[in-house]
């Protein structure tokens, strides 16, 4: 009596106790969309339930990296003993990965819809280890195992010899690559904008240069013209003056000489009054145009007189250049 009061003690303790062996995961356990895969890659992680029980199997399935959730799932299985795939996304990161797949709340459900908690043997999927490694230059080799992360044609030993990064193609980011870079380290644009700005401050300079020059140049041939110009109406106002005076001196003498001339003529001609009544008789010349020798006069006054003759030169190109710009101003208004 005793010993059968034990056995009804111990049945349902070792029939609850005793793990459903029907349903679970698939020995594979765990599996990718893609293998391998690299960090940064959105991926999909599969598993496999079967339930080859009586029942419908229910639950909740949930996947885990490194014991941290991922997503979870409602799952209902049909007793017809056929694996069913399940899976979640997830974003791989670079480093070490313990992928797992969990079954909780598992519960049998039989034709009438009543529920009957169960523990599974196949609860939980072995744990899948990976390392997840970066591909820089996505040619489906990681970083670990690519001996030219960036495939720029220089290996990464050979780069950081150089100084370059073995995980960029093109280290100073002007667009030219590594190895056809003849200098990796300096941005090409910043060479020529430096090369550009070098010739443009040398241009600058000899046109400013150029300019100093001229302008001395000019600062010396105006007054140096100027005094050629001045020296050269010096000179006409002497010389004119010169023969101007001449002219003055001389015409007395001419008048003179004439009127001697006249007289004589005039006693010739007392002489011959008599002797030849009918004789033609000759022209008088005009006297001496008295116009002529005041012009001559004033003339001579204005130029032997320095400040006469330079005021009046002054006036009269006052006057020209009036005329002249009044004449523009005319024809531009038109
Ligand atoms: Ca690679
Ligand atoms: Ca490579
Ligand atoms: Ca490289
Ligand atoms: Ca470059």
């Amino acid at each position: 009596m005793k010993k059968a009061i034990l056995v009804l003690l111990f049945i349902p303790l070792f029939a609850y106790s005793q793990q459903d062996q029907n349903a679970g995961f698939i020995p594979s356990g765990i599996w990718y969309s893609k293998d391998p895969f690299f960090a940064g890659d959105t991926i999909r992680i599969y598993t496999s339930l079967f339930n080859c029980n009586d029942e419908t199997l229910v639950g909740e399935l949930t996947f885990y990296d490194n014991g941290l959730k991922i997503s979870s799932l409602e799952f209902s299985l049909p007793n017809n003993c056929q694996a069913e795939i399940f899976s979640t996304k997830w974003t791989a990161k670079q480093g070490k990965h313990i992928i797992t797949a969990r079954i909780t709340k598992a519960e049998l459900v039989d034709k009438n819809g009543n529920k009957k908690p169960i523990s599974l043997k196949y609860y939980q999927t072995k744990e899948n280890a990976k390392e997840v490694d970066k591909d820089t230059d996505k040619d489906g080799l990681g970083d670990k195992q690519d001996k030219d992360d960036d495939n720029d044609g220089i290996s990464d030993e050979d780069e950081i010899k150089n100084g370059t990064d073995p995980k960029n193609p093109d280290t100073d980011g002007d667009g030219i690559n590594d190895k056809q870079d003849k200098d990796p380290l300096v941005p090409f644009v910043k060479t020529q904008k430096k090369q550009q700005k070098d010739i443009t401050k040398n241009e600058e300079k000899t046109i400013l240069n150029q300019a100093k020059e001229k302008t001395i140049q000019i600062a010396y041939q105006v007054p140096k013209k100027a005094v050629e110009t001045i020296k050269k109406i010096e000179n006409f106002r002497k010389n004119t003056a010169k023969t101007l005076n001449k002219k003055i001196k001389t015409e007395p003498k001419k008048q003179e000489t004439k009127d001697q001339k006249n007289k004589i003529q005039d006693s010739n001609i007392k002489i011959s009054k008599d002797s030849i009544l009918n004789a033609p008789q000759t022209e008088e010349k005009p006297p001496l145009p008295t116009i002529t020798s005041a012009f001559i006069k004033t003339a001579s006054y204005v130029f032997n007189s320095a400040l006469l003759f330079y005021s009046l030169l002054a006036t009269v190109l006052y006057f020209l250049f009036r005329t002249i710009i009044r004449k523009i101003t005319r024809k531009f208004k038109k």
